[in-house]
């Protein structure tokens, strides 16, 4: 028998998921620079212990030659969501990208599983680069909302303290938590609305705040501190108003006095572009 090189074969995974993270992340602040909703939550990814791949193997009575090919989820990435709409976007997200191909889909979602599980998987094959070339692994992404992960994580543990064979009225508690989720999973979606018109008005103002004290920053630079403290001292004014469409239009007039002196703010100018229209 060869003998296996753990660490050698897990490298690959530990590039994709090192990378994939990476990129989720970067996605995730694209959509907030730009001031849309972002349907990612949080992101987070580990390889598979070599313990946790050798039990999965005896489960299922994979042979050691057909491991990286059966066990498709020695590397994973999850994504947590607010809402069970944003799991659907951002799978499409994920389909849509050519740095990764969608090879498996299961959705435990629409077809939740006997234990209560609720889940969205996508196996994707990601190419990495190594020294010996390109080399594509299978990873596992799974997409949930925060209240899914909460039961997985919580069934996780007990299905490891009662190793498997859950005692009958834990099991009931369980099934009844699952079936609450999906109450709270229904109701967060039907405030969906309200709750993503507060996030991206509490994101435009961040993002005005940013772009207008950069803006002043600058401008300090150009012209006279007395100048300067006048813009400043109008931005408090403004800013204590509490009222969003006061702050769009001194960040306007600003950008105006900016351009006079053709400063130009573009960190976060983007969003307020957006959200004006
Ligand atoms: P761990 O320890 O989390 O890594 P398949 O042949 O496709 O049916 P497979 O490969 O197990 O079998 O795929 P599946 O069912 O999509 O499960 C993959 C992972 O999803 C599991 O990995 C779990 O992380 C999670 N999962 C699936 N079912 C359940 C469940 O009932 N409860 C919880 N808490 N998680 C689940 P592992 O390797 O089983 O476990």
């Amino acid at each position: 028998m060869d003998i296996l090189l753990w660490h050698k074969i897990l490298r690959p995974y530990e590039m994709a998921v090192a990378e994939l993270l990476m990129k989720f992340r970067h996605l995730k602040s694209e959509y907030q620079q730009r001031g849309e909703y972002c349907p990612i939550e949080q992101v987070i990814g580990r390889v598979k212990s070599v313990s946790s791949i050798l039990d999965k193997m005896q489960r299922k009575q994979v042979a050691l030659d057909d491991m990286e090919e059966k066990i498709e989820d020695i590397a994973g990435i999850r994504i947590i969501c607010q809402f069970v709409e944003d799991i659907y976007r951002v799978s499409g997200v994920i389909a849509s990208r050519n740095d990764m191909r969608v090879t498996e889909v299961k959705d435990y979602i629409r077809n939740q599983k006997e234990s209560g599980y609720r889940s969205y998987h996508l196996i994707v094959l990601y190419t990495v680069q190594t020294l010996d070339g390109p080399r594509d692994v299978q990873v596992e992404i799974q997409i949930r909302t925060m209240a899914m992960d909460f039961w997985a994580t919580v069934e996780h543990s007990l299905q490891y303290k009662y190793q498997g064979r859950i005692p009958e009225k834990v099991d009931i508690r369980l099934s009844n938590a699952a079936s609450a989720i999906i109450s709270l999973d229904n109701e967060m979606s039907s405030v969906r609305d309200d709750i993503m018109d507060a996030q991206l008005s509490s994101r435009l103002r961040y993002n005005l705040v940013e772009d207008i004290v950069e803006m002043i920053e600058k401008l300090y630079q150009y012209t006279t501190r007395r100048e300067v403290e006048k813009i400043q001292d109008e931005f408090y004014r403004v800013y204590q108003m509490n009222d969003i469409e006061e702050l769009i239009r001194y960040h306007s007039e600003l950008d105006r006095i900016a351009e006079a002196y053709r400063i130009q703010s573009n960190r976060h100018g983007e969003g307020v572009k957006i959200i004006e229209n």
